[in-house]
C-alpha cells in the first residue's frame, strides 16, 4: 500500500476513499495529477477503478505482473486492471456469482484497450479445459476482427470503436473459459457514407485496398490505388499503422463473400447517376454497376430499376414512382449502410458461434461492457441523443446496484443502514423513453405521421408535450433556467452529468432509417451467401413497420439492463489526459469535464457518506497484527475477538469504526492512515531486529 506520509505526498493516495477532502473536486484532481507523474494510472474510489490513459506502453500488463495479481486482494497491492479483472474471477471461481466489468469514459480514454487487457487477463491466467484451447484463440481474436469492421480513425481516436459492445466470458466450473458471447450495439453507419474532415471510414475497407493482393483485388473489381478513387473513401487522411487481419477466416468460411460485399460497398459508393430529357435519373457508371451486380449477385437491370425508382404497396396494389436525383443518391447510401450495418451484424453471430463450446458445461460468467461513454459536442445530434441515453440507463443502474449492494452489506453485518443523499437519474430515463409522452415515443409519431412532419414539428411536439419538465428545455421554454443559449433548432436535456444542447436536424430521417422496399427485394434474391442471409424474404411480408432506429436502441438498452442487473457489477472509468494523443500531458481542464461526467465526484461522496473503508476480520488481522503484542505473531482465537484486541491496543475510538459481524467498517480514512504509518515503521523495526539477529549468526 503506497499511504506512509512521504510516499503520499509524492504519489497521493491509492483510493480516492482516503483523501481528507473528499468532497473538493481540486484535491480529487490533484490526486490524479500525482500518481499520473508516478506512470500510476490506476487509483481506486472503493471498488471502482479510475485510469487515465498514458499514451505510451507501460511495462504493467505481463504475465508476471498478472501472476502478482492472482489471488490478492485490492488494498494489499497497488491498483491494477488485473486486480479488477482478478477479483470478479473470483467471486466466479470460489462463489459461481455471475459478473460484469462495466468500462466507461469518452472516446480515447482507453475502454476497449482495458477490456482487451481483462480478455487477456482471463486467457492467459485462467485453467484450461480439455479441447478448449481454440476457443481462447477465437476469445481474442474476436477482438481485431471486430475491429477491422466496427472501428475507425476518429480525430478523437485513431483506432475509435464506432458501436457498443457487450461480450460474456463463459466460464465452466473449473473456472476455465469455455465460449463467449458478444451483443453489438448501435454501429455508426453513417460513417460508410461520409466521414468528417480528417477521418476516416471503416478500418476493413483501408486494409483490404492496402493488403489484398492483385489477383484478390482484380476478383472484387477494386484497383489497388488510392483509397481516394473511391468516393465513400474520399476523405482519406494520413494512414494508422494497424495490423491487418485477414487470419479471421477460421471464424467463417465465407470470407470471399465477405470481401464481396466490404467490396459491393465501394463500388456502391462510385455509382454515379445522370438526368436525361424526361427528367428521369439513371445510371451513368454501367462498369461500377455489372461489378457490384456480380459481387451482390443480383441482376445488374433490377438493381438499376430499384435504385432509381420507389416501390409503394398500399391496400395490396404496388405503386413505382421514379426517384428524383437527390432520393437516388440517399437511396443508395441508405443501401450502402443498410448492406454494411447488417453484414457486421451478421459478423457478430458468426464469431458467436464459433465461441460456442457446450453451453451445459457454463456455470458462470463475466460480461464486459465496452460502450461509449457520454459525448457532448459542439452539435450533437441523434448519435449522440442515443449514446447519453444509454449513460443514463448505465447511471440508474449503478445507482439501483451500489446502492443496493451498499445497503445489504450494512444489513448483513448487522450495523444498521446509514441513509445516503444521491441525486436519482430516473427522471431523465422516464423523460426519453416513457410510453406516448417519452422523446422517443413523441419522435416515433412523428415520423409515423403522414403529411408535414419534419425536424421542426417534432421539436414543436417536444414543446408542447414536455414543456414545464424540469430537465427539458428549449429556447421558447428557456425563461433563464439554463446558463448556456439554446438555438432555434435545438433542444436541451438536463443530464445528470450536465446540459446537453441537441440538433434536431436530421432526427426523423435517421430514427426512420428508411430503406425502400424495390432495394430490399433485390437484396432478398441475392447470390451472395451473406447478403442473402441479412435480407430475409419474412422483411417483405411483414406489413408492420419495422421499429425505428431510437425505438430499436432504446428495446436492445432494456434488454441489456436485463442482462447486467442479475449480474455482480465492477467499474472501471477511463479518463482522457488530452486530446493530442500524447503521453505526459495531463490537461486539468479536460480532465475536470470528465471527472464530472463520469460523476466520480458523486461516486466518491456516496461511497464516504457511509464508511470510507471495509475490510474483513481476517484480512485486517492478518495485516495489522504486528502492531499489538497480543496479536503477534499470530492469533489463535475467535476472529472477532482478535480485531477487538487490536483496535484497543490501536486506541481507535468509538465514533471511529463499527466491529460487523465479518468485518470492520473504519470511518474515516485518517485513522487508517495512522494505522498504516504504524505499520510501516513498526516492520522496520522488525527488519532491524531480523538483520541484527543474523549478524548474531553468522
Ligand atoms: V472509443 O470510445 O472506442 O473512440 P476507447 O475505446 O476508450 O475510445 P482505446 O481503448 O481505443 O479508447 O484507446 C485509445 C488509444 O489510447 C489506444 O489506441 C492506445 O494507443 C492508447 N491507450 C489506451 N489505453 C492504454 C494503456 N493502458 N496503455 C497504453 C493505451 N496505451
Ligand atoms: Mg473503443
Amino acid at each position: 500500500m503506497e499511504s506512509t506520509l512521504s510516499a503520499r505526498d509524492r504519489v497521493g493516495v491509492q483510493d480516492f476513499l482516503l483523501l481528507e477532502n473528499y468532497t473538493s473536486e481540486a484535491a480529487f484532481i490533484e490526486n490524479l495529477r500525482r500518481r499520473y507523474k508516478e506512470n500510476l494510472i490506476y487509483t481506486y474510489i472503493g471498488s471502482v477503478l479510475v485510469s487515465v490513459n498514458p499514451y505510451k506502453e507501460l511495462e504493467i500488463y505481463s504475465k508476471q505482473h498478472m501472476e502478482r495479481y492472482r489471488g490478492v486482494n485490492f488494498y494489499e497491492i497497488s491498483p491494477h486492471i488485473f486486480a479488477l479483472a482478478d477479483n470478479s474471477y473470483r467471486a466466479v471461481r470460489t462463489e459461481r456469482r455471475d459478473q460484469c466489468i462495466l468500462i466507461s469514459g469518452e472516446s480515447g480514454a482507453g475502454k476497449t484497450e482495458a477490456s482487451k487487457k481483462i480478455l487477456q487477463y482471463y486467457t492467459t491466467m485462467c485453467p484450461t479445459r480439455h479441447n478448449t484451447h481454440y476457443i481462447r484463440e477465437r476469445l481474442l481474436q474476436s477482438n481485431p476482427v471486430l475491429e477491422a469492421f466496427g472501428n475507425a480513425k476518429t480525430l478523437r481516436n485513431d483506432n475509435s470503436s464506432r458501436f457498443g459492445k457487450y461480450m460474456d466470458v463463459q466460464f465452466d466450473y473449473k473456472g476455465a473459459p469455455i465460449g463467449g458471447h458478444i451483443i453489438n450495439y448501435l454501429l455508426e453507419k453513417s460513417r460508410v457514407v461520409h466521414q468528417n474532415h480528417g477521418e476516416r471510414s471503416f478500418h476493413i475497407f483501408y486494409q483490404l485496398l492496402e493488403s489484398g493482393d492483385n489477383s484478390l483485388l482484380t476478383r472484387l473489381g477494386l484497383q489497388k490505388t488510392n483509397p481516394q478513387h473511391y468516393h465513400y473513401l474520399v476523405k482519406v487522411c494520413v494512414c494508422v499503422n494497424l495490423k491487418v487481419y485477414f487470419s479471421f477466416v477460421c471464424f467463417c468460411e465465407r470470407t470471399f463473400e465477405l470481401l464481396k460485399v466490404v467490396a459491393s460497398v465501394l463500388h456502391l459508393g462510385n455509382m454515379q447517376f445522370g438526368v436525361d430529357e424526361f427528367e428521369e435519373t439513371h445510371v451513368t457508371t454501367d462498369t461500377q454497376l455489372k461489378y457490384l451486380a456480380e459481387l451482390l449477385g443480383v441482376a445488374g437491370s433490377a438493381l438499376s430499376e430499384a435504385l432509381t425508382h420507389k416501390k409503394l404497396v398500399a391496400k395490396g396494389e404496388e405503386m413505382i414512382s421514379p426517384l428524383n436525383l437527390d432520393q437516388v443518391l440517399s437511396a443508395r447510401d441508405a443501401l450502402a449502410k443498410a448492406i454494411y450495418g447488417r453484414t457486421f451484424t451478421w459478423l457478430v453471430q458468426k464469431i458467436n458461434q464459433s465461441l460456442v463450446y457446450y453451453t451445459s458445461k457454463c456455470s458462470s460468467v463475466i460480461g464486459l461492457l465496452d460502450i461509449y461513454g457520454f459525448e457532448v459536442f459542439q452539435q450533437n445530434s441523434f448519435e449522440q441523443f442515443c449514446i447519453n441515453y444509454c449513460n443514463e440507463k448505465l447511471q440508474q443502474l449503478f445507482i439501483e446496484l451500489t446502492l443496493k449492494s451498499e445497503q445489504e452489506e450494512y444489513e448483513a453485518e448487522g450495523i444498521g443502514w446509514e441513509t445516503v443523499e444521491y441525486f436519482n437519474n430516473k427522471i431523465i430515463c422516464d423523460l426519453v423513453e416513457e410510453k406516448f409522452r417519452g422523446i422517443i415515443a413523441i419522435l416515433d409519431e412523428e415520423c409515423l405521421r403522414p403529411g408535414d412532419a419534419s425536424d421542426i414539428t417534432f421539436l414543436e411536439k417536444l414543446e408542447d408535450t414536455l414543456g414545464g419538465h424540469a430537465h427539458f428545455v428549449t429556447h421558447k421554454l428557456a425563461n433563464g433556467k439554463t446558463r448556456k443559449a439554446v438555438g432555434r433548432e435545438e433542444f436541451r436535456l438536463l443530464h445528470y452529468a450536465g446540459e446537453v444542447n441537441y440538433n434536431v436536424t436530421g432526427f426523423l430521417d435517421k430514427n426512420n432509417d428508411l430503406l425502400y422496399r424495390n432495394l430490399k427485394e433485390v437484396m432478398c434474391q441475392s447470390g451472395n451467401q451473406i447478403v442473402k442471409q441479412c435480407f430475409h424474404p419474412d422483411e417483405l411480408i411483414d406489413q408492420r413497420r419495422p421499429e425505428t432506429a431510437a425505438t430499436q436502441f432504446k428495446l436492445s438498452l432494456a434488454g441489456l439492463m436485463d442482462i447486467l442487473i442479475l449480474k455482480e457489477p465492477s467499474y472501471m472509468r477511463c479518463i482522457k489526459p488530452n486530446n493530442g494523443k500524447q503521453p505526459g500531458q495531463f490537461e486539468e481542464v479536460l480532465i475536470r469535464h470528465q471527472v464530472k461526467y463520469l460523476g466520480l465526484m458523486e461516486n466518491l461522496r456516496v461511497r464516504r457518506a457511509g464508511f470510507a473503508y471495509r475490510r474483513s476480520f481476517e484480512a485486517f488481522l492478518q495485516r495489522y497484527k504486528p502492531l499489538c503484542p497480543d496479536t503477534w505473531p499470530n492469533w489463535r482465537g475467535q476472529l472477532l475477538d482478535g480485531v477487538s484486541t487490536l483496535v484497543k491496543h490501536l486506541n481507535y475510538k468509538p465514533e471511529e469504526y463499527r466491529l460487523g459481524r465479518t468485518k470492520i467498517f473504519i470511518r474515516f480514512p485518517k485513522t487508517l492512515f495512522l494505522t498504516e504509518d504504524a505499520l510501516e515503521i513498526r516492520k522496520k523495526t522488525i527488519a532491524i531486529t531480523l538483520q541484527k539477529c543474523w549478524r548474531g549468526y553468522r
